[in-house]
């Protein structure tokens, strides 16, 4: 287990010192440059303290949640929480007041659920351009989480580790939309899955994690 993360962990450090030298470096030129005028350098090394500070506190999101709403017409709501773990992220669904059966459940381009149908979170969020799968297939659109099932009592639960997802870079889910469906979604139609309307919306957010206690 060590060794399986030894070596990325290494080159990420590695990766993550080159672009600190290289924004670092950029820094100091500026910095050179204003010198001449005290004060100024002051100023710029305040602000380059808060861009740092953001920077770390970006890259150590381990949680993300998604509070869903209903569609007009709909009574579908519940609570979606995305969590880092070792071998991914681990997307743990709760919902309410579905219709039994399947339900196509993707992550979509826009964290925009202001139109009353929720078109307005546009389509499956996608990247790496891809067509569009299963949860489980190498290639897919990054958002294709496939199906959440509501018992008879119109409740769905949904507890998988996915590998496409990330919380930062191209592939990030951070301010993404989320959908369910009206109808389940079957997997290889192109590109929507044929999942029907959309009964509930909710947009990702960043959320306490277990690192935030030890900021
Ligand atoms: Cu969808």
């Amino acid at each position: 287990m060590q060794n399986k993360f030894f070596v990325p962990a290494l080159a990420a450090a590695g990766l993550i010192s080159f672009a600190a030298m290289g924004y670092w470096a950029q820094g100091a030129q500026q910095q050179e440059q204003q010198g001449k005028t005290k004060g100024t350098r002051g100023r710029q090394q305040g602000r380059e303290g808060q861009v740092k500070g953001a920077m770390a506190k970006g890259a150590a999101i381990t949680k993300a949640i998604a509070v869903m709403h209903p569609t007009k017409g709909q009574k579908v709501d519940g609570t979606v929480t995305f969590t880092r773990v070792e071998e991914g992220i681990r997307v743990q669904a709760h919902i309410h007041h579905l219709a039994p059966g399947k339900h196509g459940f993707h992550i979509h381009e826009f964290g925009d659920c202001s139109s009353p149908d929720a078109m307005s979170a546009g389509g499956h969020f996608n990247p790496q351009m891809s067509e569009h799968a299963g949860p489980d297939a190498n290639m897919r659109h990054v958002g294709d989480l496939g199906n959440i099932e509501a018992d008879d009592s119109g409740h769905a639960h949904y507890d998988k580790v996915d590998t496409h997802i990330r919380f930062f870079g191209p592939a990030s889910i951070i301010g993404r939309g989320l959908i369910i469906h009206e109808k389940a979604d079957d997997l290889k139609t192109q590109p929507t899955g044929n999942a029907g309307g959309r009964v509930s919306c909710g947009v990702i957010g960043v959320a306490k994690g277990a690192d935030s206690a030890a900021r």
